[in-house]
């Protein structure tokens, strides 16, 4: 990847999640050091600040259970315009807030890619498909929603409409997959999400799956937005998040994700989400996601004429 304009872009949204704390990532991420990473990279660093969106009227919904909505339905909105503006000007980062985030991030970075002409893919990285409609969801967090939205799967409707350029479900691809509702099973199955669950990355690896996905992508000349659950991580790692499931994936298949996604020179956009800097030890998964990015981003072991790879 070359010299990019980096566009960060605060969402500290916490609406969508069970507990409260994501509200502060956006300011866990400066303070860890996201922007002087990017600049030492060599790459532009703009900062927009956070979105905000004014406190809305409740809105009830059918499924008792569903928590939030009129917020979220708000953060939708605000972020889909913020995506799509900021794709114009460079590769926006955001910083996240809950993955609820992510519905109105990829339907926005999506909206872009339709009027330059060029499919939208998405690489999810997270231990849950976050597949549920609003009318699935067992728990009400909306956290658990955003892919079956922006890939415009009936059950939002009327609180939201669908996309206006709802990303195909067979152009997504999730890894480190370890909890799955079975309503999102079923879901899943019948929309042609492709699915790399923890047993699939433990028997092949993660390079085989991840190279197959950036081969496919570049063929069609598409455009990569990468969304970055905390908890893809083992919690071992990544302690900062509200719903750590044990068996994630490792610091070293992380990086090599990172260090492979920089290669491929595809990534478009990328969100940070879920971080809870309330359940940090001494910021140390604030950082881990800051090294991460930094990796996607261009920052090596090794210089080129050194490696061996
Ligand atoms: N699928 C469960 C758990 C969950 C989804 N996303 C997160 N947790 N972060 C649910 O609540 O929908
Ligand atoms: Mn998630
Ligand atoms: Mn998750």
């Amino acid at each position: 990847m070359s010299q990019k304009t980096c566009i960060l872009v605060g969402a500290p949204v916490q609406s969508g999640a069970g507990q409260p704390g994501c509200v502060m990532g956006p300011a866990a991420y400066r303070t860890a050091g996201l922007g002087g990473a990017l600049t030492s990279l060599g790459h532009r660093v703009e900062d927009r600040g956070d979105v905000a969106i004014a406190v809305p009227a409740p809105m009830p919904h059918a499924n008792d259970a569903v928590e939030n909505l009129a917020e979220f339905v708000s953060w939708t909105h605000a972020l889909t315009v913020a995506a799509a503006d900021a794709s114009k000007d460079g590769l926006p980062i955001f910083l996240g807030g809950d993955h609820s985030l992510a519905a109105g991030t990829v339907a926005g970075v999506a909206q872009h890619a339709a009027a330059l002409g060029q499919p939208q893919f998405v690489l999810w990285l997270d231990a849950h498909p976050d597949f549920h409609a609003l009318d699935s969801t067992e728990s009400g967090h909306l956290h658990g929603t955003p892919v079956a939205y922006f890939t415009g799967q009936d059950g939002f409707a009327p609180a939201l409409d669908t996309p206006t350029a709802p990303v195909p479900a067979e152009n997504v691809c999730m890894m480190g997959i370890r909890s799955v509702d079975r309503a999102e099973n079923l879901r899943l199955a019948a929309a042609g999400v492709t699915v790399h669950d923890m047993r699939a990355i433990d028997e092949q690896g993660i390079a085989a799956p991840l190279r197959a996905f950036l081969s496919h992508v570049a063929a069609v000349n598409g455009r990569l937005h990468l969304s970055l659950d905390v908890d893809f991580l083992d919690p071992d790692i990544a302690p900062a998040v509200g719903t750590t499931v044990p068996g994630g994936a490792t610091f070293r298949e992380a990086h090599l994700i990172m260090e492979m996604l920089h290669d491929s020179g595809l990534v478009t956009s990328l969100d940070l989400v879920e971080l809870n800097p309330f359940l940090d030890l001494r910021g140390r998964t604030a950082k881990l996601m800051v090294d991460l990015t930094a990796s996607l981003m261009g920052r090596t072991v090794l210089d080129r004429k050194t490696r061996s790879y």
